[in-house]
C-alpha cells in the first residue's frame, strides 16, 4: 500500500514530540529489525555489499530499513500533513523546493527566502532520516504528492550519483551491471516499476488524497503544475498572486539555474545520519529530460522501454519515449 512505502518523506510543517518515543517502543523495533534482517533476500548492492528485499521493496540493510519498520510500528499520522514520496533521482529535490516555496509563501519574501541559504532537503527533511535524529518526534499526515520520471532517465541519475557516493574500498559499479540489476528491480527502494504503478493506482483512487506528477510535465509546463500543486495542498493561487507573478518566482527560485548556483547547494553538505552526509551538489546533475541518449546503448534503451511497456501495460501510465 501507499502510505507506507519506503521512501516516504515528510514535510516539517508541524513535528510534535510524543510519549511513543520513549526507549522501550525503540528497543521493541530495534528487535524486530534484528529478528527480521536475517531472513530477508540478498541482492546485489550498488554501493553497499548487499540489498535487502523487505515487503517486496530493496532497500540498503541499515537505517533504511530500521527506520521504516519504526514508521510502521509506532508512526501516527495527523490530517494536516503533507508528504512527498518518490522513486529516488526522480526529482525529489525539486519537488521539496516547489512544496516548501507554495505551502510557506506568505511567510517568507522571494529576496531573503530559506531556499536561498538552506538546501531543500533541510527545508523538507526525510522523514526516515529525521527520525534517527534526538527523540524521534511525531509527524502528521494527510495528503501526498508523488513524483515519477522515465526509469532511463531514473536509471543514469542514479547510477551517476551512487557511483559518486559509494566508499572509497567499494569498486565503482559498470553501466551494464547497473541497468541489469534495475532491469532485475534491485536497486534502492526498488522495482522502480511497482514503485511507480502502486502509487499511480492509489492515486486513481483517491485522487483527493494523491496527486500524481511527472518530471516531465513539471520541466514542460511548471506554471500549471505549480498551479495544480497549490490547489491540491489547499494553497490555491489566488487571481491576484497569479497577477503579481507569484507562480513564476516560486518556479524561478526553484529552478536548476537558480536552485543549482547557490552557495548552500554547491558546498554544504546534507547530513543525512550520522554515517550519511552527503555535499549538497550531488543532488543538481544536469536536471534535464533525456540526458540517457548520452549513456545507454541501443538495447539497453529498446530492453528498457519493453519492461515499461509490459509492467505499465493497461495501468494508463505511460512515459515519454
Ligand atoms: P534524490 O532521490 O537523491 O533526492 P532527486 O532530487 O529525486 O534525487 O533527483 C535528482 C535529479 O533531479 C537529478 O537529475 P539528473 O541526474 O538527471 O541531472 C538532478 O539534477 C535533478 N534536479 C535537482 N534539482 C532540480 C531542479 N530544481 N529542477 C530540475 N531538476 C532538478
Amino acid at each position: 500500500m501507499a502510505a507506507f512505502q519506503p521512501s516516504l518523506e515528510c514535510e516539517n510543517i508541524s513535528n510534535i514530540h510524543s510519549d511513543q518515543t520513549d526507549s522501550d517502543l525503540i528497543q521493541k523495533t530495534d528487535e524486530r529489525y534484528r529478528e527480521t534482517l536475517p531472513n530477508l533476500p540478498k541482492g546485489k548492492g550498488w554501493m553497499t555489499e548487499h540489498l535487502v528485499q523487505y515487503q517486496g521493496f530493496w532497500l540498503t540493510p541499515n537505517a533504511a530499513l530500521k527506520n521504516l519498520m519504526w514508521v510502521q510500528d509506532h508512526f501516527k499520522p495527523r490530517p494536516t500533513d503533507i508528504f512527498l514520496a518518490s522513486f529516488p533521482k526522480s526529482g525529489t529535490t525539486w519537488l521539496k523546493a516547489l512544496i516548501f516555496a507554495t505551502v510557506n509563501r506568505t511567510r517568507y519574501g522571494f529576496a531573503d527566502h530559506p531556499l536561498l541559504t538552506t538546501g531543500p532537503h533541510d527545508c523538507f527533511p526525510f522523514l526516515d532520516a529525521h527520525l534517527q535524529e534526538k527523540d524521534r518526534s511525531r509527524f502528521d499526515l494527510d495528503r501526498f504528492v508523488y513524483i515519477c520520471r522515465d526509469p532511463k532517465d531514473v536509471l543514469v541519475s542514479k547510477w551517476l550519483f551512487l557511483n559518486k557516493l559509494r566508499p572509497k574500498d567499494f569498486p565503482p559499479i559498470s553501466l551494464e551491471e547497473a541497468f541489469e540489476l534495475f532491469c532485475q528491480g534491485i536497486s534502492h527502494y526498488g522495482p522502480f516499476w511497482d514503485h511507480v504503478l502502486g502509487y499511480w493506482e492509489a492515486s486513481l483512487e483517491t485522487p483527493e488524497k494523491i496527486l500524481f506528477l511527472k518530471y516531465e510535465d513539471l520541466k514542460k509546463e511548471p506554471l500549471v503544475v505549480v498551479k495544480r500543486l497549490g490547489d491540491f495542498l489547499g494553497y490555491p493561487f489566488s487571481l491576484e498572486e497569479e497577477s503579481k507573478g507569484v507562480v513564476e518566482e516560486i518556479v524561478k527560485l526553484c529552478s536548476f539555474e537558480n536552485l543549482s548556483t547557490l552557495e548552500v547547494n554547491k558546498v554544504s553538505v546534507q547530513k543525512f545520519s550520522k554515517d550519511t552526509i552527503i555535499d549538497n551538489r550531488h543532488f543538481f546533475r544536469k536536471g534535464k529530460v533525456g540526458d540517457w541518449k548520452s549513456y545507454l546503448t541501443t538495447e539497453m534503451v529498446e530492453r528498457l522501454d519493453e519492461i515499461t511497456y509490459e509492467k505499465l501495460l493497461g495501468s494508463g501510465l505511460v512515459f515519454g519515449s
